[in-house]
C-alpha cells in the first residue's frame, strides 16, 4: 500500500471507527439496517416497560446501544411517515398527504433524491422488504397487477425490492418481487378495485360514516365480509368488509390471480427467508436494508407457533412474531460477519391503535397492558402517543453500550445524518426538512433537533423543547370513537376541541391540561414557528 492510500484509510478509520476493510483495503462504510415496525408504541417493547409482551431480541439492540426516549415518526399514519423518512421532506408538505390505497400513484417522485438513493449513489447496496404504502404508478392510468407495476421502490432508489404492497387490510393481498407480482399465473390475472367509500380520505371527510358498504364484489365475485360472513375468521367494520381472502375481509375489492395470493400465518417467515438471501448476498459493497415489518397492524394474523405466547391476546402475540424475526436478523448478521460494523435502528411508523377495523378479541383480552408507556393518544391523534416512537440504535463497531438519550431526533433527520456519515453531499437548491444531528443519533452528543413537526388526522403538532404545541382545526372525532369504543378499551382518549393547544411535557407528560390561555407568550412563539415551517416550503403532486 502507497503513503497516499494509507492515509486514505486511516482518514476513513478515523471517520468510521475501526471498521473492516474490504477487498481494496479501504475501510468499510457501515452497513445500515432499518427495521421499522407497523403501529408499535412505545410501550409495546420490553426495554420501554412492557410486562404482558416480551421483547428479549429487541431489547437487546437497547442494552447493546443508545434507547431514545423523544424520537419522532413525523406522522401518526403510515404513508406520511414514511414518505418523510425516505425522502427528508414533512409529508405535510405535500397536498392532501394521508394514507393512501393500492390504486393511488407513487406519492415519491422518481428519480429523486431519497435516502435509498443517497446510499446507491454512495456505493451502497440498496434493498427493501416488507411494507411499502407509498403508491404505486403515475396518474396516467390504472395499474396493471398482471405487468410491471411501476414506478415503484425500484424507481426512487432501491435496487432490490420485495414488498406487502399497500396493507395487509387492503387487496390486493399479494407480494410484489420488483415490478412483478410473486407467483402470478399470466393464465390468472389478477384484478383490483376499491369502493369510493373505502379509502381513506372518504372516511376522514365522512367523519367515521361508512355507509351501507359494498356487499357485491366489484370486480370478480369473490365472496365479501357484507355477502359472507359466516366466512369470516371474526368480525369486520364496513370498511374492512371487502373481497374475504384467508378467512379476513379486506379494504377493497379483488380477482384472480390465485396462485399469488399471500398466507398471513407465513407472511414474517417469508420476510425472515428474503432477509436472509439479501443479507447473505456476496457483495463488496455495504448495505441498506429497510425491512419494513407488518406488525402490529390489522389484521393480527401471527403464525401459529407465536398464537397464545403474549399476556394480552393476539395483539401482543404479534409483537413477540416481531421480535422474532429481529433475533433471526441479528442472528444472520452475526453468522455472516456483518453485525459488527452494520448500524441497527428499529422504530415504528406511528402509535398503537387497539380497534382498527377487525374484531379480532384485542379489545377484550389486552388485560390492562398499556401500549403507550403512560402517553396520551395513539395512532392517527396529535398527541405523543401518536409520534413519539420506540427508537433504539446499535452499532458495535461504535456506539457504546447501555445509553439512554433524551435528545429531541426525528427520523425526517436520517437522510441528511447519513449523508454526513457516509460522505454524502444534499443536492443544492433542494428543500429538506432533514437535518444533519448525526452526534446525537450515534448517542454522541445531547444535541439533537431543535424542534419536530406532528401530522395527524388532527392537523398538526410541534415539540419544541418541553413544548408542544397543536394548531388550531376543525376536528373530527372519528378517529377518537375508534379508539374509545368498547368498555375494555383502556386507550380513552379526549378529543381535541377545535382550539390551540399548550402543553408542558415536563410537568404534565400526558398532556392533559392546555396552558394555551396561560401562557400567550409561548403559545405566541409556537404558533408563529409553526407557521413559518409551514410556508418554507410546499411540494406539488409529482404526477399532476
Ligand atoms: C385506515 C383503516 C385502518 C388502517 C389505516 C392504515 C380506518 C377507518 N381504516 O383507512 O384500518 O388500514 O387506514 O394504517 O381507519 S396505516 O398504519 O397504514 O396508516
Ligand atoms: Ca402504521
Amino acid at each position: 500500500m502507497n503513503k497516499l492510500l494509507i492515509l486514505l484509510s486511516s482518514c476513513f478509520a478515523l471517520l468510521y471507527g475501526c471498521n473492516p476493510v474490504n477487498k481494496s483495503g479501504e475501510a468499510q462504510k457501515p452497513n445500515i439496517l432499518i427495521i421499522y415496525a407497523d403501529d408499535i408504541g412505545l410501550g409495546d417493547l420490553g426495554c420501554y416497560g412492557a410486562k404482558l409482551i416480551r421483547t428479549p431480541n429487541i431489547d437487546a439492540i437497547a442494552e447493546n446501544g443508545v434507547r431514545f426516549t423523544s424520537a419522532y415518526a413525523s406522522s401518526a399514519m403510515c404513508s406520511p411517515s414514511r414518505f418523510s423518512m425516505l425522502t427528508g421532506t414533512y409529508a405535510f408538505r405535500l397536498p392532501g398527504s394521508g394514507i393512501l390505497s393500492a390504486e393511488d400513484p407513487i406519492c415519491i417522485e422518481p428519480g429523486s433524491f431519497t435516502l435509498p438513493e443517497m446510499l446507491r449513489q454512495n456505493g451502497y447496496r440498496t434493498g427493501i422488504i416488507g411494507k411499502w404504502h407509498l403508491g404505486f404508478g403515475d396518474k396516467s392510468g390504472e395499474i396493471d397487477w398482471n405487468g410491471d407495476v411501476k414506478p415503484g421502490p425500484l424507481e426512487i432508489g432501491f435496487d432490490e425490492s420485495f414488498l406487502l404492497p399497500v396493507t395487509a387490510d387492503r387487496v390486493p393481498t399479494v407480494y410484489l418481487d420488483g415490478h412483478r407480482v410473486y407467483n402470478l399465473d399470466p393464465a390468472d390475472s389478477l384484478f383490483v378495485k376499491y369502493p369510493q367509500e373505502a379509502h381513506h380520505d372518504f372516511q376522514e371527510r365522512s367523519f367515521g360514516d361508512y355507509g351501507p358498504g359494498q356487499s357485491d364484489a366489484l370486480v370478480g365475485n369473490l365472496p365479501t365480509g357484507l355477502s359472507n360472513p359466516e366466512l369470516l375468521r371474526y368480525g369486520a367494520d364496513i370498511q374492512h368488509s371487502g373481497t374475504i381472502i384467508n378467512g379476513i375481509s379486506r379494504i377493497g375489492h379483488m380477482a384472480g390471480g390465485k396462485s399469488a395470493w399471500w398466507n398471513d400465518e407465513m407472511m414474517t417467515d417469508v420476510f425472515a427467508e428474503k432477509t436472509k438471501v439479501f443479507l447473505d448476498k456476496d457483495s463488496d459493497k455495504p448495505f441498506f436494508l429497510f425491512l419494513a415489518m407488518h406488525q402490529n397492524h390489522v389484521p393480527r394474523i401471527p403464525n401459529p407457533r407465536f398464537v397464545g405466547t403474549s399476556d394480552c391476546g393476539l395483539r401482543g402475540d404479534a409483537v413477540h412474531e416481531l421480535d422474532w424475526i429481529v433475533g433471526e436478523t441479528i442472528r444472520i448478521l452475526k453468522e455472516n460477519g456483518k453485525l459488527d460494523n452494520t448500524i441497527i435502528i428499529f422504530s415504528s411508523d406511528n402509535g398503537p391503535v387497539f380497534f382498527d377495523g377487525y374484531y379480532d378479541g384485542t379489545l377484550e383480552d389486552h388485560n390492562g397492558h398499556d401500549p403507550n408507556a403512560g402517553l396520551h393518544g395513539g395512532k392517527y391523534i396529535a398527541y405523543e402517543g401518536a409520534t413519539r416512537m420506540p427508537t433504539i440504535i446499535q452499532w458495535p463497531a461504535r456506539i457504546a453500550k447501555g445509553k439512554v438519550s433524551n435528545v429531541l431526533i426525528g427520523q425526517v433527520d436520517f437522510l441528511a445524518s447519513f449523508a454526513a456519515l457516509v460522505g454524502a453531499k444534499l443536492p443544492e437548491g433542494k428543500y429538506f426538512d432533514s437535518h444533519n444531528i448525526l452526534p446525537a443519533i450515534l448517542g454522541e452528543s445531547d444535541k439533537g433537533n431543535d424542534y419536530v413537526v406532528q401530522q395527524s388526522s388532527d392537523g398538526l403538532g410541534l415539540r419544541m423543547g418541553k413544548w408542544k404545541y397543536i394548531e388550531a382545526k376543525e376536528r373530527s372525532a372519528w378517529a377518537y370513537n375508534r379508539h374509545n369504543q368498547g368498555e375494555m378499551n383502556k386507550m380513552h382518549m379526549t378529543a381535541l376541541e377545535d382550539i390551540e393547544y399548550l402543553f408542558d411535557l415536563e410537568t404534565d407528560p400526558r398532556e392533559e391540561h392546555n396552558l394555551a390561555s396561560q401562557n400567550p407568550e409561548k403559545l405566541k412563539e409556537m404558533s408563529e414557528m409553526l407557521k413559518k415551517i409551514k410556508v418554507e416550503h410546499t411540494i406539488e403532486k409529482w404526477y399532476e
